[in-house]
């Protein structure tokens, strides 16, 4: 209990502050292709927890499908900062040319992932609803690696 709402303030904590303080903060391209990397595994792993439950691999348990929710929702928030001007060489990655070339197409898609990604939470206290807005999830990120991901 008490862990958990630690962990809840720390998350509260970093939506609110994660917006400005990664904006453009990074010294070198090759950083900022490591820290999206890192999101998106961070992302990944969380989700897929979520996945497994909704998916019957574990059992749905409420307390965990609401820790991997928060972690999904606030860390959603963090990539699409790091996919700025210059940020296409530096390191190996996925990401297409499309990202800068279609800027504003990759944001916008980025954009509705964040969305979805925020309606985990409320969604984690009931598994029927969880599974809902785990697919709508799944599915943004699936348009986004359609477009923008090399493979
Ligand atoms: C995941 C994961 C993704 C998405 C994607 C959905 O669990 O790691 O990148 O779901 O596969 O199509």
């Amino acid at each position: 209990m008490r862990h958990s709402a630690h962990a809840a303030a720390l998350l509260a904590a970093l939506a609110v502050l994660a917006p400005q303080s990664v904006q453009a903060q990074f010294a070198k391209s090759e950083d900022a292709i490591k820290y999206r990397q890192g999101a998106f595994t961070v992302m990944a792993a969380h989700f897929g927890r979520i996945g497994a439950m909704v998916n019957g691999r574990v059992p749905y348990d409420a307390k965990a499908a609401a820790e991997n929710a928060a972690v999904v929702a606030a860390v959603s928030r963090l990539p699409l900062s790091a996919f700025g001007p210059g940020t296409d060489t530096g390191r190996d990655h996925r990401a297409k040319p499309e990202v800068w070339r279609d800027a504003a197409k990759f944001q916008a898609a980025g954009d509705r992932m964040a969305e979805a990604a925020a309606r985990l939470p409320a969604a984690a206290g009931d598994p029927a609803a969880l599974k809902t807005a785990f697919g709508a999830v799944a599915a943004s990120c699936k348009g986004c690696h359609d477009d923008f991901r090399k493979d």
